[in-house]
């Protein structure tokens, strides 16, 4: 009996929290509304600045919380960052260098209070958080727009299959057609520490050179 119950807390508890991700060292960004109790960064334990500046420490959007409920009313956004109108760029610092191998966003849906999906997301990833790569742009389709009825979780795997490795990495949060309501519940990034792969051919394309390279051969000695 026991026994089942703590199954069946554990289940819950893994519903509403990522799988364990690499820790996020900090992340700076300009602070959710400053409404309800709820709209900012509720737990962010770094530096507040006078203009809505957050930096040096880390809060609602890496403290493991994926979801909740918001049918309950203003206080119950808490969990959330929220941001009316804004296309957010928040600056995530990993502590040190990794090779990303996923990067998932949580968002809540909820029409009726004018909260949707962003309409896509950008990344860039930098070494020493100053000189960044190109931008990487995440697109969201129509239908990931709307993930179900009000109170929904919208949960996007960000990576598209381009390299992702640094230290710092810069999520850029476009908002959609509506320009209104943005919630974001937190970002896990998953990978294994290391730095970009340096222009090392892979074994693939050297032997795909190599072969072109006799076909070439071939052909001349045959004109
Ligand atoms: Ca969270
Ligand atoms: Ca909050």
């Amino acid at each position: 009996m026991l026994r089942s119950l703590f199954t069946g807390l554990s289940a819950l508890t893994l519903a509403q929290t990522a799988a364990a991700g690499i820790v996020v060292s900090s992340y700076s960004m300009m602070d959710g509304a400053p409404l309800h109790g709820a709209y900012y960064d509720n737990l962010y334990n770094g530096n507040h600045g006078p203009d809505g500046w957050l930096s040096g420490g880390t809060g609602d959007l890496t403290d493991g919380v994926t979801s909740a409920s918001v049918a309950a009313g203003y206080g119950a956004w808490a969990p959330y960052v929220m941001w009316d109108a804004q296309s957010p760029v928040i600056l995530f610092d990993l502590g040190e260098s990794y090779r990303l191998s996923r990067i998932t966003s949580y968002f809540k849906y909820y029409a009726q209070a004018a909260v949707y999906m962003p309409g896509a997301m950008s990344l860039r990833f930098s070494s020493d958080g100053l000189h960044f790569g190109s931008s990487q742009l995440r697109t969201l389709s129509a239908a990931e727009r709307l993930p179900g009825a009000d109170n929904s979780d919208g949960v996007f795997e960000l990576l598209n299959g381009s390299q992702a490795a640094g230290r710092y990495v810069e999520l850029r949060l476009h908002n959609g057609p509506e320009q209104r309501w943005l919630a974001l519940g937190e970002v896990v990034f998953e990978g294994s520490p290391g730095g970009p792969v340096q222009g090392v051919p892979e074994p693939g394309s050297a032997a795909l050179a190599l072969l072109a390279l006799l076909g070439l051969g071939l052909q001349r000695r045959r004109a």
